[in-house]
């Protein structure tokens, strides 16, 4: 089994709701191991280097002003497949198309405060965790 890694953020609508027990149990549930985890806030400046993709959408203003708004809980999911596993057990970024069962389907109604961020890519799973966790950058 080859071992890789993706970057989990339960979201501040998810911590200031009590939700973190809520979906680390799934996550751990589902077979992955939490490898890294911390609390912090982000500040805009951190948040808009996170976000930089979204840059000029309609909706940026209102994700970094979401994302800054109080803490985040941030850590590394480790094992088999986990990017494209978190994303499913996540759900879609709408919570109207995101399946029943997940994360966002049971939890969330909006495509803004979607409650979890995950990494998308290989590539994006190791800029984001290096973002976070610079001591794991190799
Ligand atoms: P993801 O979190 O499912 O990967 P992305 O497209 O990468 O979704 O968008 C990042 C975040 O930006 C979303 O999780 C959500 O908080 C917000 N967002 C994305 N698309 C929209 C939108 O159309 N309206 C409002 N907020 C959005
Ligand atoms: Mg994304």
């Amino acid at each position: 089994m080859k071992i890789e890694r993706t970057l989990l953020i339960i979201k501040p609508d998810g911590v200031a709701r009590g939700l973190i027990g809520e979906v680390l149990v799934r996550v751990e549930r589902k077979g992955y191991r939490i490898e890294r985890i911390k609390t912090l806030t982000m500040d805009r400046v951190f948040a808009e280097t996170h976000y930089a993709e979204h840059k000029g959408e309609r909706y940026y203003k209102d994700l970094i002003d979401y994302i800054t708004e109080g803490p985040v809980v941030v850590a590394v999911i480790a094992g088999e497949n986990p990017i494209d596993n978190l994303r499913k057990i996540m759900g879609a970024t709408d919570p109207l198309d995101a399946t029943a069962g997940s994360i966002r389907g049971s939890y969330a109604t909006s495509v803004t405060r979607n409650l979890v961020h995950g990494s998308d890519s290989t590539e994006s799973a190791a800029h984001e965790i290096a973002l976070f966790f610079p001591e794991m950058a190799d």
